[in-house]
């Protein structure tokens, strides 16, 4: 079971409100997403992590997001391109911070393109979304880029929401969170699923942090089949971050 010990977080921009989004929520509240993302902090600290929280990008209003322009695991570390045009340069400013833990960086490169939201870590095999913002092309890179690190991937279609990882959580112990499209996908039988009703599918991206399961405010049913399945809970507010179609996982990369 992976241990974390890191995570890299974004400070929202105030660019935040023009975020892409395809729910119809209405525009982030500023203020209330800066003490949301300071209370998500906080939690992640909770989870026993020491956390690098890196400037607001003015220019890129999706960047709060970090965790689709890298994927941090204990052998490597992979920039990802993403799919959105308007996030591309999102790489360039996350590269330093991420040269602070790694030497070796893998880079997948334009053309193809690939979101982390779109990749699941189970042990040291990673299912890879094929979605709007991943290609099969960044896939493959991705895919080559782990194996040359000692693990293996594997892709998974999806069509219904915007990454894998909306959809799904994995909470380590064998058990997979799952909503919606995934609950027939015969990849994920062997799993144990806590099934996620449609009117609380935003709460399939809760996150497992050494031991402790980070699940968003707000869905009772989830968190009581979360807490039912054994797991010790852990509830943060993100509703402005809901807004822009963000989960909790995509605010931070964990390592
Ligand atoms: C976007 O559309 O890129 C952002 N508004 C939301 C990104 C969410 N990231 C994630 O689920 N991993």
């Amino acid at each position: 079971m992976t241990q974390f010990t890191r995570a890299i977080t974004r400070t929202p921009s105030r660019s935040l409100i023009n975020g892409i989004t395809s729910v119809n929520l209405g525009q982030p509240d500023y203020e209330k997403a800066l003490t949301q993302h300071q209370n998500y902090i906080n939690a992640l600290k909770k989870c026993g992590l020491e956390v690098t929280c890196l400037p607001p990008l003015e220019q890129y209003p999706d960047s709060t997001f970090v965790e689709d322009v890298a994927l941090l695991t204990k052998n490597c570390a992979i920039i990802t391109n993403a799919g959105a045009a308007t996030r591309r340069g999102e790489i360039d400013h996350i590269r330093p911070s991420i040269e602070n833990f790694y030497s070796d960086i893998e880079q997948i490169s334009a053309a193809a393109t690939i979101e982390a939201g779109d990749i699941m870590m189970v042990g040291d095999h990673f299912y890879i979304g094929l979605s709007e913002r991943t290609n099969a092309d960044g896939a493959h890179q991705m895919i080559k880029a782990l194996i040359k690190h000692g693990y293996t991937g594997s892709v998974i279609n999806l069509s219904e929401v915007l990454h894998l990882k909306t959809g799904l959580g994995y909470l380590e112990n064998n058990v997979l969170m799952a909503c919606g499209e995934f609950l027939q996908e015969p990849e994920f039988k062997k799993y144990q699923i806590i099934e996620v009703e449609q009117d609380e599918a935003y709460a399939a991206n809760s996150v497992w942090i050494n031991g402790k399961v980070l699940t968003p405010k707000g869905f009772p049913n989830t968190l009581a089949k979360i807490q039912k399945a054994g797991f010790e809970t852990l509830t943060v507010d993100v509703s402005e971050f809901q807004k822009i179609d963000g989960g909790l996982s995509c605010l931070s990369l964990r390592f």
